[in-house]
């Protein structure tokens, strides 16, 4: 039977239903047309397309138009922000960032939260405070906003702008730095303890390619993993011309390999470049399978902040530049998949994705280990889950077998004793100590079959 593009879909949408009626395995079937939206085609390799909105333009169709035709991630440009959110002490209103909240999450998009803590955008009561009272105020305010959007928000901007420029890669000065240095951590730590499903990141400019500012904040975070300070995602914002920095996926990439997820979290491109470089930005997130989604800073070149300089994907009357064509050709060509991302509804003709999850095994008592594969033809990638029994872990060894014919290419967060056959996983320093009851991630990916990886977790 010669299957048309229609009924290829629907065989997909029968299958992905029977799937998950059986509850253990998901599989999409590819469909033969490229995806005609940002958040769709970003989808595709498990990621998403953002953009940050402003509630007071919701009223505008064409604009909202736009957002709920070609997005899938929103941030509110400055509606959760501590000034906004907490305009007296311990008096909180959350009108704005409410109403971008639902306007994302009735439309089936996730929001990113930005921006817990900064040394801009403070209310004036803040901004005169110093040393405890201060450091108080502001771990209570990370604590209420987090816990006022508990469950709702994919990741929060907990700490952002923290580090200056041009000073080695040291810390900015700022009201909060001056309440101690340990401050950054704080806000981590009551953020977590707020909403524990939230991914925590540190969000920060000028840190697009490797140089003496990011290099400060890749030694925060290796320090932060070192001594389990909760921290799961680095922001970069990527206010460009023309085009990133040549080492732009380089910088990405020694991010993810300290076992964080990266994201272009406030992507604008001004310049006579600006439709390779949006191409170029798009492509190193692909090819980082740890960069987990793209947000650009606004909708229209009349909405954004860097008024006069029309760096976004849309012109002021709506329509869709070439900056908007070359950012869905590069997420229409694929990348590599994101471990555990969004699925989406549509695949390329060539790639079948298979997710699975594998039941935990019995374990030893004293742990056990589960996976969950991104499969395809000739690869995969798998995410391992090792939770503590009720002792707790202080090291841990899970091991899997590996097919015939299977070699593994990449691993993070964890050192595997080889590539192919029976393959033991051990912790790094950072993920060595789970509490009990508690869970650590590890990952890796390979070429050939992923079937009967069977892991087995104990301690070590
Ligand atoms: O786009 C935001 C603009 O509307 C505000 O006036 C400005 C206030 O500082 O903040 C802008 O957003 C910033 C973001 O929150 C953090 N990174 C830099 C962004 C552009 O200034």
């Amino acid at each position: 039977m010669k299957l048309t593009s229609r009924s290829v879909s629907l065989a997909a949408m029968v299958s992905t239903v029977l799937a998950s009626a059986l509850g253990a395995t998901l599989i999409v079937t590819g469909t033969a047309s490229a995806a005609t939206t940002l958040g769709a085609a970003a989808a595709q390799t498990g990621r998403y397309f953002g953009a940050a909105i402003a509630a007071g333009k919701l009223g505008d169709s064409t604009y909202t138009g736009i957002v709920n035709r070609e997005f899938n991630m929103i941030t509110a440009e400055n509606e959760m922000k501590w000034d906004a959110t907490e305009r007296g002490r311990n008096q909180f209103d959350y009108t704005g960032g409410d109403r971008i909240l639902n306007q994302a999450l009735n439309n089936g998009k996730r929001v990113r939260g930005h921006a817990l803590l900064w040394h801009q955008q403070q209310p004036g009561w803040a901004q005169g405070l110093s040393g405890s009272d201060l450091r108080s105020a502001a771990i209570n305010h990370v604590t209420q906003v987090a816990t006022h959007y508990k469950g709702k928000i994919y990741a929060w901007d907990v700490v952002n702008e923290a580090f200056a420029d041009g000073n080695g890669g040291g810390r900015r000065d700022s009201n909060l730095q001056r309440t101690g240095n340990d401050w950054i951590e704080a806000a981590f730590r009551a953020a977590r303890a707020a909403d524990p499903n939230a991914k925590l990141c540190y969000n920060d400019y000028n840190t697009d390619g490797v140089n003496a500012k990011s290099t400060g904040i890749y030694n925060m975070v290796r320090d932060f993993k070192s001594r389990g300070v909760p921290i799961d995602c680095v922001g970069f914002q990527s206010h460009l011309t023309n085009g990133p920095p040549g080492d732009y996926q380089t910088n990405l990439q020694r991010f993810a390999a300290l076992g964080v997820d990266v994201q272009i979290t406030e992507l604008d491109i001004a310049g006579s470049s600006q439709a390779n470089g949006y191409a170029t930005v798009t492509k190193a997130c692909l090819a980082v399978s740890r960069c987990t989604g793209i947000t650009v800073w606004g909708v229209r070149d009349s909405d954004s902040w860097r008024t006069g300089e029309n760096p976004l994907l849309f012109d002021s009357n709506g329509n869709k530049k070439a900056a908007y064509t070359s950012v869905l050709n590069a997420l229409n060509a694929g990348g590599t998949t994101v471990p555990g991302g969004d699925p989406g509804t549509t695949t390329t003709t060539t790639t079948t994705t298979t997710t699975t999850t594998t039941p935990p095994d019995p374990g030893s008592g004293d742990c056990t280990a589960s996976v969950s594969l991104n499969a395809w033809n000739g690869g995969f990638v798998a995410t391992v889950k090792v939770t503590a029994g009720s002792s707790g872990l202080n090291g841990w060894k899970v091991t899997t077998s590996l097919p015939s014919g299977t070699t593994v290419t990449g691993s993070w967060s964890t050192s595997g004793s080889g590539t192919t056959g029976t393959v033991v996983w051990s912790n790094v320093d950072y993920n060595r100590a789970v509490g009990a009851g508690q869970s650590t991630e590890f990952g890796f990916q390979g070429t050939g079959g992923s079937d009967g990886l069977s892991p087995t977790c104990a301690a070590a």
